[in-house]
C-alpha cells in the first residue's frame, strides 16, 4: 500500500532490524522500545489490523514468527503479545502488527 512505512518496511525499503523473516510476514525490532525487549510481527501483505480478514495461514505464520522471536531474544520467562486495534485501543500504524514485549518483569502494566 502506498504511504504506508510498515509496506515499506516489509518490502526492505526502509531498513529495520530483522529478527525473523518468511515469504508471509516479517519480525523486526521496534524503533521506541518499551521494554528491553520490543520486536513487532507484521504480514507482508498490508490488512490494516486484525479484523481486516487476514487469512488463516498469514495468523499462523505471525505466530511462528512470535515463537522464532521468543527463541531469538531468549524470552524464556514470559513475554507478552498485544495487538492494538484501531486508533480507541491506541493503534498508531494502520499496518496490522503484534508487538512482543518482554525482557523485564512486565506487571499489570499495559504497552
Ligand atoms: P501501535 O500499536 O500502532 O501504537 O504501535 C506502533 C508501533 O510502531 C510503536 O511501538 C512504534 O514505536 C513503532 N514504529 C516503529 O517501530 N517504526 C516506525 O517507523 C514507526 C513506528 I512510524
Amino acid at each position: 500500500m502506498d504511504d504506508c512505512i510498515f509496506c515499506k518496511i516489509a518490502a526492505h525499503e526502509i531498513p529495520s532490524t530483522v529478527v525473523y523473516e518468511d515469504d508471509l510476514v516479517m519480525a523486526f525490532d521496534d524503533l521506541n522500545p518499551q521494554a528491553p525487549v520490543h520486536t513487532l510481527v507484521i504480514p507482508k501483505q498490508h490488512y490494516a489490523n486484525i479484523v481486516d480478514g487476514v487469512p488463516a495461514e498469514t495468523l499462523a505464520a505471525m505466530t511462528h514468527a512470535i515463537q522464532e522471536v521468543a527463541k531469538a531474544k531468549g524470552l524464556d520467562d514470559g513475554f507478552r503479545v498485544i495487538a492494538n486495534t484501531g486508533a480507541a485501543a491506541g493503534q498508531t500504524v494502520m499496518h496490522f502488527h503484534m508487538h512482543v514485549l518482554g525482557g523485564k518483569d512486565l506487571g499489570e502494566n499495559l504497552l
